[in-house]
This record gives C-alpha cells, sequence and structure tokens, in this order.
C-alpha cells in the first residue's frame, strides 16, 4: 500500500497512508477491497495529471520561442520578477536543472529541478 503511494511519487508517511486507507475504505470495513483499491488510485493519478498539466503550461509559458528547450535567457526572464537575483544566481539555478549540461533546459529537467516549485 506505502509502495504503490510512493512509486506514484506521493512518498506518504504511515500516517498519511492510514488516512489514504481511511479515505479509499469507503464500505469502512478496515481493508480495501479491488474497487476502493482502483478508485483510490485513478483519484490519485488524476490529480498527479493536473499537476503535470500545470508544469506544462509553466513550461510552456517560460519557453518563449517554443522550442522545447529553456535557454538561459528565458529563465532569466522568467525569474526576473525577483528583481534580487543575480545573473550568478540565474546561472547557477541554471547548471543545477541542466543535468545534462547541454547547455539548455527540457522539458524533463525542468519538472526534475527545483526551478519548477518556485515559477509555478
Ligand atoms: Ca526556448
Ligand atoms: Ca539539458
Amino acid at each position: 500500500m506505502v509502495k504503490a503511494a510512493s512509486l506514484l511519487g506521493l512518498n506518504p508517511t504511515a500516517e498519511d497512508a492510514d488516512v489514504m486507507i481511511k479515505m479509499a475504505d469507503s464500505d469502512g470495513d478496515g481493508y480495501i477491497n479491488r474497487t476502493e483499491y482502483t478508485s483510490m488510485m485513478s483519484q490519485s493519478y488524476s490529480s498527479i495529471d493536473q499537476e503535470k498539466q500545470a508544469l506544462q503550461k509553466a513550461f510552456e509559458k517560460l519557453d518563449k520561442d517554443g522550442d522545447g528547450f529553456l535557454s538561459t535567457d528565458e529563465l532569466r526572464a522568467a525569474l526576473q520578477y525577483n528583481s534580487d537575483i543575480t545573473d550568478d544566481e540565474i546561472d547557477i539555478f541554471f547548471m543545477d536543472a541542466d543535468k545534462d549540461g547541454d547547455g539548455k533546459i527540457d522539458y524533463t529537467e525542468f519538472i526534475d529541478s527545483t526551478l519548477c516549485v518556485s515559477l509555478v
């Protein structure tokens, strides 16, 4: 149960798992049957889908020229709302997110980075 949820990236604590079981256990017998399990999992999936869509939208908004990658310039434009940020900090952000070091941030790198947390 906990394992299945952490595979979905939810990473629940034992307490969360308890709450999830209680929520999923719609007939209240203390066990999750197949139907309850399936409906719980599809709910988790749909919230993850929504999150993914929000990230995708954020990425598309940042990717001004629409080439599917974020360049340093695009990142700088995105972070400009924060006037305290320096070019050095932007470079650090960028290098941190650009895992394969090809000089641009693709969507996978974007969702793996801390960037998306601060930008979405
Ligand atoms: Ca771009
Ligand atoms: Ca890259």
